[in-house]
């Protein structure tokens, strides 16, 4: 298949200014009438009108009322056409026989959509493509109960139902939802006066669970309302929670589709991370109805455009209603595990990329985590107001535009006089920034040497400095702020800065906040990193100091088997037992790295990970500390007890956390006893969970599982739980024989894609297990991708991203991981999805 390129982008030729559809809704033989008025853009190439169509039957079509027999293309139709017409064509599909779950298809007796990013082809002939923007009215019928498509509703009758949309949309923005649901609904008023209601629709029983989803969804509307000026402009906003769902949710305009995961919490039945997720996409998606829907991309090379602002905007968001320290520190672990992993291996690619095959396979960490990353460095560099300024310009200046990364950075340089031009290239440039930084004090001067390099990445060999902002600040060995954070600009090389400081011992503090996605270098004595964990005033600092004396620990394990650190044991004292410090804070101190981050450290320092050892020098650690602290440990467990109902807020959740934190270590040492208690006990599934991990870690938690399984076997989301923690959690290679056992299971059911990330996914997670030594968690994952391509590519596709880190390993792994992805390569009839990955995995 050819690549798509950036530099080849075209005007399109055609531009619609209506389109009407009506859905005759069939399990095997749904008919779709679509009738769309063209008009040749005086901007465009000429030529035929091209229409994109995958998999449609074409029953008849007509231009200005003429029959016509359109050239039926591999991938669509051409057919002559005048500079304005009006189109008419019926198709046939099947979304029963649809298992890729693009396009309109079934999941549990209900129809829905997902036409992000090419899903509407498969539902008509179009010109499917984000710059073609266009009101639509939705006429749909079936018998089903509830009716929905975008915008508001027109007319309801008997089998039928009108909605229509004012506001132009590309067509990925395309939803309609047919079925048998029941609502949540609730209402808000928007700051224009607006009476906007809302719904989430979910399957009869599950009303009960949607009260959160809710109470995030309006405290986001408020947000955007007071945080960027953006108010809702429809009458009505549903959601629809949906079973089978490659992705977590879908922005479609005024009605979103949601994987019900994502919805749907319960305190018996969702944990304290579940319900911050809900909270999280719920805010996501909302943010998008300005940033991506009223605002939408040119073209899929600026994908970033709305993904990277609008999980910006959702964490700025997650920030504000919880902690912002706490909210840094989780979203850079999650950074540093996706994004700077692609960035390391043979998917690394610009945040902003130049050429794709298939462009379902770049919804990257790169274009959302670290395309948010860029915003939040723009927002330092250029202030919070002239921010704000910016984006006032931007909704004013495009809205009902399809626009690209240039428009948003000239808002900005309209807005402040400043040039982007040395900025953009974060857009442009592959791979993670290598920040050195070496420090020295002379008369009461801080003198900070830094230099900054980027790595070569495939297809980029030579890179060009980037503006770097770093927030700077410094702690006397005293323990006292000798230097309030300062933002220094990196933009050459290397440069030097120097700082008052006032003392000839003190120690810099780099990087605060993680004000720049980069990996800084930064020769710290232990005593340092232990002042800097005792004293930073900058929170992310304070915890990035604990985790680097954790990974150093941890590394000297591993490649000296020496036994663990004295300084960092101790100095996980204070953190354990002192109270005037943040519970969940405290919580994220206690963890150590995961066996992944020690993987890449082992990488970085010229070592090979051995898994093994790696895990077992975790479990080493963690009872080092556990036998270490045990009495403060315990005392914390009693101490942080929650009291009272469930709470999902952030104060009971971060008690909770650090008292599952320590449950999990004090499990080392106890034999399980507090587990098996608190497991017994739990009235949420925060503490159940939390208890039945810690279990799982020690290989003794048969009986628990089976009461687990025996409670939940009629919940799916729970039983995806109950699948993926004793796969992930299992201690050393044993993940690989419970997998195995597991897709055994009845209730793997392979097909939906949350259970089959649940037991694959979670084989994938569990490092000493996917990497077995006798390659058998490779070739077991393979199996499964090469059985589930023919039926869903894009899941199959995103989940080959679990070979990426092949490279880090010894000879034997390498060669096992790399026949298992030549197995998949070698199938025959790969879809273009997972053939694109494995090739590019395989270099
Ligand atoms: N914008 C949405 C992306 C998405 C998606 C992309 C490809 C295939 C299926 C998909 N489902 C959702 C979700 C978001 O970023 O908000
Ligand atoms: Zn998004």
């Amino acid at each position: 298949p050819r690549a798509i390129r950036l530099s080849e982008y075209q005007n399109p030729a055609f531009l619609v200014q209506d389109v009407s559809l009506t859905f005759r809704l069939d399990p095997h033989a749904t008919r779709v009438f679509s009738r769309i008025s063209f008009r040749r853009n005086p901007e465009g190439p000429g030529g035929p009108l091209r229409l994109d169509g995958e998999g449609l039957r074409l029953i008849r079509a007509a231009i200005d009322g003429t029959e016509v027999q359109p050239k039926i293309l591999p991938a669509g139709l051409e057919i002559d056409a005048p500079d304005a017409f009006t189109w008419e064509a019926e198709v046939q599909i099947d979304p029963k026989a649809n298992t890729a779950l693009e396009g309109l298809y079934m999941s549990n007796g209900m129809y829905c959509t997902q036409c992000e990013a090419e899903g509407f082809r498969k539902i008509t002939y179009y010109p499917d493509r984000p710059d073609v923007m266009a009101p639509f009215e939705v006429r749909i019928e079936s018998e089903l109960p509830v009716l929905l498509s975008n915008g508001d509703p027109v007319e309801r009758g008997d089998g039928y139902a009108v909605w229509r949309d004012p506001w132009k949309k590309p067509a990925y923005l395309f939803a309609l939802v047919a079925g048998d649901l029941v609502a949540h609904s609730n209402g808000f008023t928007t700051m224009e006066g607006r009476e906007v209601a809302l719904n989430i629709w979910v399957r009869p029983g599950d009303e009960d669970r949607c009260a959160y989803a809710m109470d995030s969804l309006k405290r986001s509307m408020r947000w955007d309302e007071d945080a960027y000026g953006r108010a809702y402009d429809l009458d009505v906003f549903n959601i629809v929670a949906v079973d089978d769902f490659n992705m977590g949710a879908m922005e479609n305009k005024g009605l979103n589709i949601f994987n019900a995961r994502y919805v749907l919490a319960s305190p018996e039945t969702a944990t304290d991370a579940d319900y911050a997720r809900i909270e999280a996409i719920v805010a996501h998606e909302y943010f998008h109805n300005w940033t991506g829907n009223r605002i939408t991309c040119r073209d899929w090379f600026q994908l970033c455009l709305k993904e990277g602002l609008t999980v910006f905007r959702d964490q700025t968001f997650s920030g504000d209603e919880r902690s912002h320290a706490v909210k840094r520190i989780e979203d850079v672990q999650m950074l540093r595990a996706r994004q700077f992993r692609e960035d390391a291996g043979p998917l690394a690619h610009p945040v902003r990329p130049t050429s794709y095959i298939e462009i379902n396979n770049f919804y990257t960490a790169t274009v959302y985590e670290k395309g948010a990353e860029i915003i939040g460095m723009l927002r330092r560099l250029i202030g919070e107001d002239a921010y704000r300024e910016g984006c006032d310009l931007y909704f004013d200046r495009h809205d009902g535009q399809a626009c690209t990364i240039e428009d948003w950075l000239k808002v900005f340089e309209d807005a402040t006089g400043r040039d982007l031009a040395q900025f953009a290239r974060w857009y442009a440039q592959a791979g993670t920034p290598r920040v050195t930084a070496e420090t020295r004090i002379e008369g009461g001067t801080l003198i900070l040497d830094l230099a900054q390099s980027l790595p070569a990445t495939p297809g980029q060999p030579e890179k060009a400095p980037q503006v770097i902002p770093l927030a700077i600040g410094a702690i006397a060995r005293d323990g006292t702020e000798v230097l309030p954070t300062a933002v220094v600009e990196l933009t050459e090389t290397a440069q030097t800065f120097r700082f008052e400081v006032g003392t000839d011992d003190a120690v810099a503090s780099i990087n605060r906040g993680f004000s720049a996605p980069v990996i800084l270098d930064q020769t710290l004595s232990a005593a340092d990193r232990a002042l800097l964990l005792a004293h930073d005033t900058d929170p992310f600092n304070k915890w990035e100091a604990g985790r680097a004396l954790a990974r150093t620990a941890l590394v000297d394990m591993i490649v000296q088997s020496g036994a663990p650190d004295r300084h960092f044991v101790d100095a996980l004292g204070p953190v354990i037992s002192d109270n005037a410090q943040d519970p969940a804070f405290r919580a994220l101190a206690l963890a150590l790295p995961s066996d992944d981050d020690l993987a890449q450290a082992l990488t970085d320092s010229n070592a090979t990970p051995d898994p093994d050892a790696i895990d077992a020098a975790r479990t080493r650690m963690q009872t080092a500390v556990a036998t270490a602290h045990e009495g403060a440990l315990d005392a914390v467990y009693d101490a942080m007890k929650v009291s009272g109902p469930y709470n999902p807020d952030a104060t009971d959740a971060g008690r909770r956390a650090l008292r599952n934190a320590a449950l999990s270590l004090l499990t080392h040492v106890d034999g399980g006893d507090r587990a098996r208690a608190q497991f017994a006990a739990a009235d949420n599934m925060t503490d159940c969970l939390a208890a039945l991990s810690a279990l799982i870690r020690t290989g003794q938690a048969e009986t628990e599982l089976q009461a687990f399984h025996d409670r939940w076997q009629n919940d799916r989301l729970v039983m995806d739980k109950w699948f993926a923690l004793q796969i992930a959690g299992a201690p050393g290679e044993t993940g690989l024989a419970v997998a195995q056992r597991l897709v055994e299971h009845p209730a793997f059911d392979w097909k939906n894609p949350n259970r089959f990330r649940s037991v694959i996914g979670a084989l994938g997670m569990n490092h000493a297990s996917f990497h077995a030594r006798s390659g058998g968690g490779y070739a077991l994952v393979a199996d499964w991708l090469i059985r589930l391509d023919p039926l869903n590519p894009q899941t199959t596709a995103r989940m080959t991203t679990l070979f990426e880190t092949w490279h880090r390993y010894d000879v034997d792994r390498q060669d096992q991981a790399k026949a298992a992805l030549r197995r998949i390569q070698s199938t025959e009839g790969l879809s273009r999805d997972t053939s694109e990955m494995v090739s590019r995995i395989l270099g």
